[in-house]
């Protein structure tokens, strides 16, 4: 395939990967991507501001790096949004634990099923040990508590790995700064958009993990509740297949998360 179809942003978001950046980036299939489907990759990681080697890693591997001294995986995959030229965007960890090398594969299925947004679910195949106990238990209380209140069947709420329409993401208003971000978005997506979960695999971390189960459970836990008031008001544009079935509009007007 000669002529380019568009472009394909992978965004990362880094605060002291070191270990993980390289690895990572090695990861994401740019020729399979040229030349089995058309699209040319940019690459963007959003950095905190780390105090290793991480962004002279992600340069030397030609990445370009965002820096966001704002605190928050939210935020930092928030300002890569606002960065990201193509009209395909993905999310990945810089730990090297998503399956990058299945981007193509996931892209193929966004085209063809016609999805707004595509989510990868760790749990299918997880080697042991990758995740403690305690943090599968909190996974499995918030998905359960996410699917209850906003009659969803996901099967992992908290996944990071996500392939969508630059579309939907210029559709919608997302207001968590911190983890939350990850069951924000799945919400407004399966509750408004096409989407899909798709099992994949999640290796097991390099470096330290940033999450911190407690503090960051406990705020996911509140703001799957919160979140019930404000999920139409994050609705910016309906989607498309949406227009027809409603005519009440939503106020797009709340630009700080309540
Ligand atoms: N820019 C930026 N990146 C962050 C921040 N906090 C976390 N990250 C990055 O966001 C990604 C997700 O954080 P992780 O610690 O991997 O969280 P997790 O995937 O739930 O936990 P693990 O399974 O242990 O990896 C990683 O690539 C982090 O480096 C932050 O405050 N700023
Ligand atoms: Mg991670």
């Amino acid at each position: 395939m000669s002529v380019s179809k568009g472009l394909v942003s992978v965004l990362i978001p880094t605060l002291n990967e070191q270990s993980g950046i390289e690895k990572t980036i090695m990861s994401i299939p740019r020729s399979e991507l040229r030349s089995n489907l058309g699209y040319e990759l940019e690459v963007i990681v959003i950095d905190g501001d780390s105090t290793d080697s991480t962004v002279e890693i992600a340069e030397k591997m030609g990445a370009r790096v965002v820096v966001e001294r704002r605190r928050g995986y939210g935020r930092a995959l928030k300002s890569g949004f606002a960065a990201a030229n193509g009209q395909i965007i993905v999310t990945i960890d810089a730990d090297n634990t998503y399956p990058a090398g299945s981007i193509p594969e996931y892209i193929q299925v966004l085209e063809h099923g016609n999805y707004d947004f595509i989510t990868i679910n760790r749990f299918s195949n997880m080697e042991q040990g990758v995740m403690s106990i305690t943090r599968r238990l909190g996974n499995k209380i918030l998905t359960s508590l996410a699917n209850l209140i906003y009659s969803l069947d996901l099967k992992d709420s908290q996944s990071g790995m996500w392939i969508m329409k630059k579309d939907f993401v210029s559709s919608i208003k997302l207001y968590s700064a911190g983890m939350s971000l990850s069951e924000e978005i799945k919400m407004i997506a399966f509750k408004f958009f096409r989407s899909k979960e798709i099992d994949g695999i999640y290796h097991s971390r390099s470096g330290e993990a940033k999450l911190s189960v407690f503090s960051d459970g406990w705020e996911n836990l509140k703001f799957l509740f919160r979140y019930r008031k404000i999920i139409e008001s994050a609705l910016v544009r309906r989607p498309i297949s949406d227009i027809t079935k409603s005519s009440t509009g939503s106020s797009a007007s709340q630009s700080t998360y309540p």
